[in-house]
């Protein structure tokens, strides 16, 4: 992990210098609706961002976290800080790809596998994405990967013909095209109502990382995790518009200090907690393994398809996501 203790300290400097300024605005108080279950690291990692604010600000801007889905559906997250009725959220990005294809630039399968490469793209990402966000009355704050993508079911896989006509849970637009090139039946199902799509048979496999199997307890349904590391999805973290514009600047770079920190954070502690999931799923019974060779090459293939018909999707904007990653992976190997 490329973690730099100085891009830290700049944002404790720039938090401390700014304090004395956010101490003279008035109390602001923001609902921030996430997704997730309470004990996710995201989740978690949301938490410690909203303490921070508010010890930060001495009280002046005091984020409320709502996990779970329990204040706006992960579905509704989005459309919800839009429109003001909440303050700030987060949401997985590439469900969003239905309004935008470069909303699924995280999801483009085997373009950035690891989380040396995730950062990256999102570097190369960020600036395209955030002008797409400001057309959604936007403001990003901050974003966290989730652990790499596999694949689970309740029987061995050992090529894609296994996954023809299985019920395939979906989160976004590219699991549900995956789910569709293998010739399984795609049926969207929130991570929070996983347990329960399982355990009916509702879906009978799906995509994910190790931390959602270890969040939903899928051993109790499922036996098998295939590593496959398709792709590292991200969380972000968005404040609506004029909720943003109403903070006064030197809570704005409160704000954007303990920002900084909280992608730091959330993307060490994403990693660090990467192998210990999949233990978890092993020591709970499944069998944890890497694809085997015409599993890899089956979701290859798929994976070629679902990157051409991405980037004829996501045009100009995706392309240049594309060539700005492409550029600054060459400029780091000749560093
Ligand atoms: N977990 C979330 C999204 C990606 C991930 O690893 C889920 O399965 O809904």
């Amino acid at each position: 992990m490329r973690y730099s203790m100085a891009t830290l300290t700049k944002a404790v400097a720039l938090t401390t210098l700014t304090l004395a300024g956010s101490l003279t605005m008035a109390a602001e108080k923001w609902d921030m609706p996430m997704a997730y279950t309470d004990s996710n690291f995201h989740t978690q990692n949301g938490k410690s961002f909203a303490e921070a604010i508010e010890i930060a600000t001495q009280g002046k801007l005091d984020v409320k976290v709502h996990g779970g889905g329990s204040l706006f559906k992960g579905s509704e997250i989005k459309r919800a800080v839009q429109t003001g009725q909440a303050q700030i959220g987060e949401r997985i990005l590439s469900s969003h790809a239905n309004e935008d294809a470069v909303f699924g630039f995280d999801s483009v399968p085997f373009l950035a596998t690891s989380f040396a490469d995730s950062e990256v793209l999102w570097k190369a990402a960020r600036p395209h994405f955030e002008k797409l966000l400001d057309k959604h009355n936007l403001v990003l704050l901050y974003s966290v990967p989730w652990p790499p993508q596999g694949i689970y079911a309740k029987k061995p896989l050992n090529s894609i013909a296994d996954m023809e006509g299985i019920k395939f849970r979906s989160y976004s637009n590219a699991t549900a095209r995956l789910a569709e090139l293998a010739k399984a039946i795609p049926v969207q199902v929130e991570a929070s109502e996983l347990s329960q799509a399982l355990s009916t048979g509702v879906a009978e496999s799906f995509i994910s990382s190790g931390a959602t199997g270890y969040d939903r307890k899928v051993w109790e349904q499922l036996t098998h995790h295939y590593v496959v590391n398709a792709w590292l999805p991200r969380n972000y973290i968005f404040v609506n518009k004029q909720a943003w514009n109403e903070l006064d600047e030197a809570s704005q770079n409160v704000v954007r200090g303990i920002s900084l920190m909280a992608e730091k954070a959330g993307t060490a502690r994403s990693e660090q907690l990467t192998g210990w999931y999949l233990e978890q799923l092993s020591s709970n019974g499944m069998t944890v393994t890497e694809a085997g060779p015409q599993l890899k090459a089956d979701f290859e293939a798929i994976g070629a398809t679902m990157t051409a018909e991405w980037l004829k999707d996501a045009g100009d904007v995706g392309q240049a996501i594309i060539d700005d990653y492409r550029a600054a992976q060459q400029k780091l190997a000749h560093n």
